[in-house]
């Protein structure tokens, strides 16, 4: 027991310890590719763009917005930020179980659904992110 409790005790100091310095490199942005792929109809729009290192997805979709390339709407939600509604023009519908799934492709190609929204998603360098105009079914609603 005694010596768990000093190896923990340990533990964060060691890390500490071993903690290189990379700060000019945090200044640096990365490049995401961003698909917008209304799943209904099969049409797809690719964007190339800069991220901050280590931003958030929702950082780059404004920088997209604010070159009037892309257009997007979220709502704000008290327990989990921003939920994306709409993006060019096209709003996710109740009535019709349809919205925006945020989807991520690796660069090694597997392809992931974050378990975080658009205002905590941060993507790897070089990823694809893709947000798909889709239907909800009973899986996402009960698994997701
Ligand atoms: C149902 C559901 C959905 C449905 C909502 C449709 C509907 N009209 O019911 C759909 C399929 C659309 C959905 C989508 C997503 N969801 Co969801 N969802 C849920 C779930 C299972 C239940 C929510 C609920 O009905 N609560 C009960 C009602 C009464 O409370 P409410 O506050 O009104 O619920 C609303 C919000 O939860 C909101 N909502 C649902 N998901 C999300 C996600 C985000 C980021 C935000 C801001 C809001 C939000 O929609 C609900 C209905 O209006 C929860 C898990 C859970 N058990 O809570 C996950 C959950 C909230 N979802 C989650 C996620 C990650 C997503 C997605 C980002 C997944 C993705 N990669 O695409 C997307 C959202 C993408 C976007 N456009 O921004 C996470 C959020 C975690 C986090 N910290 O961000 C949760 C907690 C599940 C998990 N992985 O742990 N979701
Ligand atoms: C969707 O479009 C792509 C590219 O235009 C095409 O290769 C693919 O076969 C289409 N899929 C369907 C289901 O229509
Ligand atoms: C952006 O989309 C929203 C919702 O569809 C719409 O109300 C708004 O007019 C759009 N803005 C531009 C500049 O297209
Ligand atoms: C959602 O879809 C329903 C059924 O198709 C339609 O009547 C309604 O106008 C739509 N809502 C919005 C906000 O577009
Ligand atoms: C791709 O990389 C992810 C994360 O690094 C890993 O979990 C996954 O197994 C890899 N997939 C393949 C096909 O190599
Ligand atoms: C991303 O791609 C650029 C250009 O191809 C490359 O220089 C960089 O090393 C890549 N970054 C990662 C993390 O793979």
């Amino acid at each position: 027991m005694v010596y768990r409790d000093l190896f923990l005790l340990s533990m964060p100091l060691l890390t500490c310890l071993s903690c290189p310095m990379v700060f000019p490199t945090d200044l640096e942005e990365d490049q995401i590719t961003l698909i917008v792929f209304n799943s209904l109809i099969n049409d797809t729009k690719n964007y190339i763009t800069k991220i901050a290192h280590r931003g958030i997805l929702l950082g780059a979709m404004r920088r997209l917005q604010k070159n009037h390339m892309l257009n997007f709407t979220v709502t704000e939600y008290p327990d989990y930020g921003p939920f994306l509604v709409s993006v060019n023009g096209l709003a996710r519908n109740d009535t019709q179980k349809t919205y925006w799934e945020i989807l991520d492709k690796l660069q090694n190609g597997t392809i992931i659904r974050p378990d975080v929204g658009v205002g905590c998603f941060i993507p790897n360098p070089n990823d694809t992110v893709i947000l798909k105009f889709t239907t909800w079914k009973k899986k996402d609603v009960t698994t997701v």
